[in-house]
């Protein structure tokens, strides 16, 4: 495994610009980078990108099945209804982690529900942009595991 695709949904382009209470103060240019530090400390190119536009999404998705690349995504409100990125996310040949910055399970009813998380390999919630450096070691070590087989 050489690279692992970090993959954000809508509006995730706009952090740092409000609800820092929530999502933290950083912008979305320093989560990048931060992903990026993250993979070079683990021997992994990462490329991270996001899109307000589903089918652009979906397309990611499928490229990713296609190449067997390992994702972390990070669906925003997508990831409470739409069953099209669900099952685009089922094809996944590769590990899926579903990352959200926030604790959805404390917030509103409707983030309550991921449909997602079903068919991701592992979900973490609540843990800030850090998270993200928790789903990309995980991703590191499925792969790593799923190789000693
Ligand atoms: O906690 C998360 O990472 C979310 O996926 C973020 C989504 C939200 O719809 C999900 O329920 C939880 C929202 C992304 C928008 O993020 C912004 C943050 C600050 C300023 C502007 C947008």
């Amino acid at each position: 495994m050489s690279e692992i695709l970090v993959l954000n949904g809508p509006n995730l382009n706009r952090l740092g610009s409000r609800e820092p209470l929530i999502y933290g103060s950083g912008t979305y240019e320093e989560l990048v980078e931060y992903c990026k530090d993250v993979g070079e400390a683990v021997g992994r190119t990462i490329e991270v990108r996001q899109t307000n536009s589903e089918a652009e999404m979906i397309e990611w998705l499928h490229e990713a099945a296609d190449l067997e690349t390992p994702v972390v995504l990070n669906p925003a409100a997508w990831g409470h209804y739409s069953y099209a990125l669900r099952d685009a996310c089922a094809l996944l040949t590769a590990p899926l982690v579903e990352v959200h910055i926030s604790n959805i399970h404390a917030r509103e009813d409707f983030r309550h529900t991921s449909v997602i998380s079903p068919v991701a390999r592992g979900v973490i919630a609540g843990l800030g942009v850090e998270g993200y450096a928790d789903a990309i070691q995980a991703v590191v070590r499925f792969v790593a595991q799923a190789e000693t087989k």
